[in-house]
């Protein structure tokens, strides 16, 4: 079936939207998926949000409140986040700019504390901005690349429910993980000064 491809809006009017949502439409996945699907984002009212680093994705903060936080992060051509967690938050991803790859990860065993754990690759979903995608609160551990065969930038917007500002780190390969605190790049479009 062919469904019609929605008209892209200005992220003002996500934001509007995404404020107007009760509390309770961010206790589960369906609502936020479904909003983000109706309303890809166009790629020009991004332009005051984002900011490039060659060395790092870097996250730029367009809107927060208790409830939840936006963040457009910026991958350049090859970069990748570590293996990570979202802290039990629900967290919602679109791309509305590039193609982006969602790999997730079944953890065997993990025992923060002690720094250990067992994970395995299970499956990798598409990301775009048709294709908007929620973590799976069952599943949430997985890591985002903007592969180099796609020999372009790539924007996505995360919508995180509640705000979080550190995570588990893991490596599948050592079998290891740990805490991690996230930062921000710009926030409100201006840059972060001081140690990121
Ligand atoms: N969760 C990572 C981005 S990959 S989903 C972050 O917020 O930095
Ligand atoms: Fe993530």
């Amino acid at each position: 079936m062919n469904l019609p491809i929605p008209q892209r809006v200005p992220i003002d009017e996500l934001v509007k939207e995404l404020r107007a949502l009760p509390p309770s439409a961010f206790d589960t996945t369906e609502a936020v998926q479904a909003l983000l699907a109706k309303m890809p984002v166009a790629e020009a009212s991004l332009a005051p949000f984002l900011s490039w680093d060659p060395q790092h994705y870097t996250r730029n903060l367009i809107d927060k409140t208790t409830l939840y936080e936006l963040i457009a992060i910026c991958w350049e051509v090859g970069q990748g986040s570590s293996v990570h967690n979202h802290r039990d938050q629900n967290c919602w991803m679109a791309a509305p700019i590039g193609k982006l790859l969602v790999e997730n990860f079944q953890v065997g065993f993990q025992d923060i504390e002690a720094g250990k754990c067992q994970l395995q690759a299970s499956n990798t979903v598409e990301l775009t901005a048709a294709n908007p995608c929620a973590v799976d609160p069952k599943k949430p551990v997985h890591r985002v690349v903007n592969p180099r065969e796609a020999h372009q930038r790539a924007v996505s917007l995360h919508v995180y429910s509640q705000p979080f500002d550190t995570c588990v780190v893991y490596s599948p390969e050592q079998g290891t993980c740990g805490d991690i605190r996230l930062h921000y790049n710009t926030v409100f479009g201006k840059p972060v000064h001081g140690t990121q």
